[in-house]
């Protein structure tokens, strides 16, 4: 694109070959059905706070306590941010400083742990996140890390089972929420299993946290001593992470953040997670989860009468994960052919999976950023009979070519960027 089509000519003045790629991301979000269910797309006004030019500014510190000077509207998006935050969530204490997820949770394991204390987190393998004690991970490295999963029989998570392994760990934290697990948490259920042991509950919720805020996943606050949570999924809100806790915490999580972790905090991503918790504390915000969780539901029936294995059977919240297997393909053949006719997901594991995390049997489905286009369940049931169509026989390019055609045309009538 030419300096004068592009919509970054600032960037293009300089870069052409940086402003050619921001180019081709307006067009490839705008045109394509994006199903990635940890992605959203950010509103005009958290785009333009994130882009903004307190990127200049160091603000090491917290508000009202900075190692730097001139940091007065660093404080004020700061302190809006905290505010908000815990407007939203009804937490005690908010840290909205964290670079992302995994520094929040790193955050909330080292303000109380030691390294070699035990965690005990859902497995990688059913659904829980690298930070909740993967070996690949800090946090399988630094801690001696158990897990828990879920029942074959129902895909869920027996809380029976859990109780039965924190018995015999006696972890000194029990890690809960997960990244493709598409049922309630059983929060009190893990509150009482932690008490037994005189273990710390975490509960990370990055990618309910926007359904947590409006009331339609029940909130872990009242249980859990720490709740952390990404800031761009559900949210909505720019790329980062937060560290919610308990008074008694709120002094371990910001020295542990600051100086502990990471320096400098990132004021104009600060700024961004401002504007998104303002949008989010909106009536119209709890319209849209409500409107997220219909179009989940829609997709996951529309996929159920067309013979898709999901594991447990449905959603209760954003997402779903097909099972594959009698389908006969992979996760990633699934993932490639959706991908050629203009709709992105994610192949992902299913829990007790033969096949390893490169292949899969399964796809991760989300209905995050239809809903953030505004497509409603007619959309998303024409999306299901697409993916069915191109999943019967993912060597089809000639169903695929006719059905990217489909999706532009689609998505030309529910524009993400102008
Ligand atoms: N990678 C994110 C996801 O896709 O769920 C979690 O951090």
């Amino acid at each position: 694109m030419s300096e004068s089509t592009t919509r970054y000519p600032a960037v293009a003045a300089v870069d052409p070959e940086v402003a050619t790629a921001l180019d081709a991301e307006r067009l490839r979000e705008n045109e394509s059905l994006v199903l990635i269910a940890s992605e959203n797309y950010c509103s005009a006004a958290v785009l333009a706070a994130q882009g903004s030019l307190l990127t200049n500014k160091y603000a090491e510190g917290y508000p009202g306590k900075r190692y730097y000077a001139g940091c007065e509207n660093a404080d004020t998006v700061e302190r809006l941010a905290i505010e908000r935050a815990k407007a939203l969530f009804g937490v005690d204490h908010a840290n909205v400083q964290p670079h992302s997820g995994s520094s929040a949770n790193m955050t909330a394991y080292l303000a109380v742990l030691k390294p070699g204390d035990k965690i005990l987190g859902m497995a990688l393998a059913h659904g829980g996140h690298l930070t909740h004690g993967a070996k690949v991970s800090f946090s399988g490295k630094i801690f001696s890390s158990f897990s828990y999963g879920v029942s074959r029989e129902s895909g869920t998570i027996d809380m029976d089972e859990v109780a039965r392994i924190a018995a015999i760990v006696k972890p000194k934290m029990i890690v809960t929420g997960a990244s493709a697990y598409p049922r309630f948490f059983d929060w009190q259920g893990f509150r009482d299993i932690a008490n037994e042991h005189k273990a710390y509950l975490m509960a990370d919720i990055a990618h309910i946290a926007g359904m947590v805020a409006t009331g339609y996943h029940p909130s872990p606050v009242p249980y859990a001593d720490f709740v952390t949570t990404t800031t761009h999924k559900t949210l909505r809100g720019p790329r980062g992470g937060m560290v919610m806790c308990k008074h008694e915490h709120a002094a371990a999580v910001d020295k542990t953040l600051f100086p502990g972790l990471q320096g400098g905090p990132l004021v104009h991503v600060i700024a961004a997670k401002a504007v998104a918790f303002k949008e989010a504390l909106s009536p119209a915000f709890k319209e849209y989860q409500a409107r997220i969780l219909a179009n989940a539901r829609a997709l996951a029936g529309r996929l159920l009468a067309h013979g898709f294995n999901l594991i447990s059977g449905g959603t209760d919240n954003h997402l779903m994960l097909v099972d594959l297997q009698n389908k006969g393909i992979t996760g990633a053949d699934a993932e490639s052919a959706l991908h050629a006719a203009g709709i992105t997901c994610n192949k992902n594991g299913i829990p007790f999976d033969p096949r390893p995390p490169t292949i899969t049997s399964g796809i991760r489905l989300g209905t995050p950023i239809l809903t953030t286009r505004g497509m409603g369940e007619a959309e998303v049931v024409q999306i299901a009979d697409w993916i069915d169509a191109i999943l019967r026989d993912p060597k089809d390019t000639a169903v695929q070519s006719r059905i990217r055609a489909q999706v532009r045309e689609l998505c030309g009538r529910f524009p993400a960027y102008p």
